[in-house]
C-alpha cells in the first residue's frame, strides 16, 4: 500500500507514517498525534475496536518514535484536524531514546548551539523545517530564472591555486606537493568562461572564507550564487539581470511556499523594480548628515550599512544598489573608470545588509595586469587567468550573491546560521 501524507488524507483506507508528536490515553480511548513532513494526523484507538495489546503498545510509546499505521480514515467533528484514523495495524518502526536531548516543540527554550548539535531533531519543528522548504524554492527559482534567460550552468574547481578576494580570508591546505586553497569565489573561472564563447554562465556552489569575526551575516562556508555575462555595455546590464532574478525568486516564493510562509507567520513583500541606485558618495553624504562620518575610500562596517538601510527605508527603498565605488576599494578585476578614481563595481543591499556584489570587469589585458600590480599581487600566480584575456576577451560583467543571505532576508532571520543546515563558523566544524 502506498503511504499517504497528512495533507492528502481523505476518508478511506490509509497507510500513515511519521513521528509521534503526542500521546493521550483517556479511559477507553487513546489518541496519537502523528507528524509527517506535511503536518499532523490523529490516530484514535477505541477499546474493544482494536486488540488490547495496541493499548499496551501506545502506553509504551515515546515522543518521536517512528510509527506506521494502517487504518480507516474517517471525517470527524471531534478532532481539530477534521479527520481521524482508526487503526487496523500499528507498528513501532524505530524507538526514540528518552529524554530527548532537545525539546523539539520549543525551539526558543533550547540553547542555540545545542540545537545545531542535534539539527536533525531541531528540524522536526515545523517552523525550522519551513525555513528549508523556502530555501529549496529560492534556489529552484534562481536556477529557473537563469535557465529561462539563456544562462548555462557551470561547475568550476573548489580546489584552487590562487584566490581572487584577498589572501587574508583564504583557507590553505597541502595539495600533494603544492599549496592549494579552498575557493573564496569562482571569480577567476567564471571570467575565463567569458573567453570560451559561452557568453552567459552561472554557478551555485560553496565558497569559503576564513573570517574570524562573528556577525549576523558571516559564516566560514556559504553558498555563492555567481553569474557572468559577456558583450555587455556596462555594469548596468548585470544589475538589471540581478534585480530581475531577485524579483523572480520573491514571486516564486509567494506562489509556491504558502504553507511554509504561514507556518513562519511571514508575508515577504515582492520588491518593486527597478531597485534604487545610490552612489557611494551619496551614501557617505547621507551617513554624514545623520552623524556618521566615514573617510572616503573606507569600507562600510556592518553598523554603517544598517544605518544607511534605515535612511534608505525612510526614502522608500528597502532594496537598493550602491554604485560607483572608489576604484581603490574594489578588487583588481573590477574595471576602474577613466578618471581612475571611481570604479564600475557595485553592491546590492537589502534593509542594510549586503547581499551581492559585482561589477564590470577589466577585460583589457594590459590594464588588468596594471590593476594586479597596484594590488600587490604576483601576476605569475594568475597566468592561467591572464592568458584568457590575450586571445579575444569580450567586455563582461558579473555578480556574486550570498545565497544564504538571500534566504535570511526572505525568511526574516536575524542570524544567517538559522538558514544553513550545518553552519560552519570559527568554532564549529561539527556536526
Ligand atoms: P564578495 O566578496 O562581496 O564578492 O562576496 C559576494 C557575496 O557573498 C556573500 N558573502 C558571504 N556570505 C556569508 N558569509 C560570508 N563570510 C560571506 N562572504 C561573502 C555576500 C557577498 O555580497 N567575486 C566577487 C563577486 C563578483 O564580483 O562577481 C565576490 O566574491 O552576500
Amino acid at each position: 500500500m502506498i503511504r499517504t501524507y497528512s495533507h492528502e488524507i481523505k476518508p478511506g483506507k490509509v497507510l500513515a507514517m511519521g513521528w509521534v508528536e503526542n500521546i493521550r490515553i483517556m479511559g477507553s480511548l487513546a489518541f496519537i498525534t502523528l507528524r509527517d513532513r506535511e503536518g499532523l494526523m490523529q490516530v484514535t484507538l477505541k477499546k474493544g475496536d482494536v486488540p488490547d495489546e495496541y493499548f499496551e503498545l501506545v502506553s509504551n510509546m515515546n515522543k518521536e518514535d517512528c510509527i506506521s499505521v494502517h487504518g480507516d480514515a474517517k471525517k470527524s467533528s471531534h478532532s481539530r484536524l477534521g479527520i481521524e484514523i482508526y487503526p487496523e495495524k500499528i507498528e513501532i518502526v524505530s524507538k526514540a531514546e528518552t529524554p530527548l536531548p532537545i525539546d523539539t516543540g520549543a525551539v526558543k527554550h533550547t540553547l542555540k548551539d545545542k540545537r545545531f548539535d542535534y539539527r536533525f531533531l531541531d528540524m522536526r519543528d515545523p517552523k525550522i523545517q519551513a525555513i528549508f522548504r523556502i530555501r529549496d524554492v529560492i534556489f529552484t527559482k534562481m536556477r529557473e530564472y537563469f535557465e529561462n534567460n539563456r544562462f548555462i550552468e557551470i561547475h568550476t574547481p573548489v580546489i584552487q591555486a590562487a584566490g581572487a578576494e584577498g589572501g587574508a580570508t583564504l583557507f590553505g591546505f597541502n595539495y600533494y606537493q603544492h599549496k592549494a586553497f579552498l575557493r573564496q569565489s569562482p571569480q577567476l573561472y567564471k571570467q575565463i568562461m567569458m573567453a570560451s564563447g559561452l557568453d552567459r554562465v552561472y554557478e551555485i556552489g560553496p565558497a569559503f572564507r576564513a573570517e574570524k569575526f562573528h556577525t549576523r551575516r558571516h559564516v566560514s562556508e556559504f553558498i555563492s550564487v555567481d553569474f557572468e555575462q559577456a558583450w555587455i555595455e556596462s555594469e548596468e546590464d548585470v544589475m538589471k539581470t540581478l534585480e530581475e532574478m531577485v524579483h523572480h525568486v520573491y514571486k516564486g516564493v509567494k506562489k509556491d511556499c504558502k504553507t511554509a510562509l504561514d507556518i513562519l507567520e511571514i508575508d515577504p513583500e515582492i520588491p518593486k523594480l527597478p531597485f534604487k541606485r545610490f552612489t557611494y558618495d551619496e551614501v557617505l553624504e547621507a551617513l554624514a548628515k545623520s552623524g556618521t562620518k566615514i573617510k572616503w575610500g573606507s569600507d562600510l562596517e556592518d553598523a554603517d550599512e544598517k544605518k544607511f538601510g534605515e535612511i534608505a527605508k525612510k526614502k522608500g527603498h528597502e532594496w537598493y544598489f550602491i554604485i560607483k565605488y572608489p576604484a581603490e576599494m574594489k578588487p583588481f578585476y573590477i574595471m576602474a573608470e577613466q578618471d581612475g578614481k571611481y570604479s564600475r563595481g557595485f553592491d546590492l543591499d537589502c534593509k542594510g545588509m549586503e547581499l551581492a556584489s559585482g561589477g564590470q570587469r577589466e577585460h583589457r589585458v594590459n590594464k588588468l595586469v596594471e590593476r594586479m600590480k597596484a594590488a600587490e599581487l604576483n601576476s605569475k600566480d594568475f597566468n592561467f587567468y591572464i592568458d584568457a584575456f590575450k586571445y579575444g576577451m569580450p567586455p563582461h560583467a558579473g555578480i556574486g550573491l550570498g545565497g544564504d543571505r538571500l534566504v535570511q532576508q526572505i525568511v526574516g532571520m536575524e542570524n544567517i546560521k538559522e538558514t544553513i543546515l550545518f553552519p560552519r563558523t570559527p568554532e564549529k566544524v561539527t556536526p
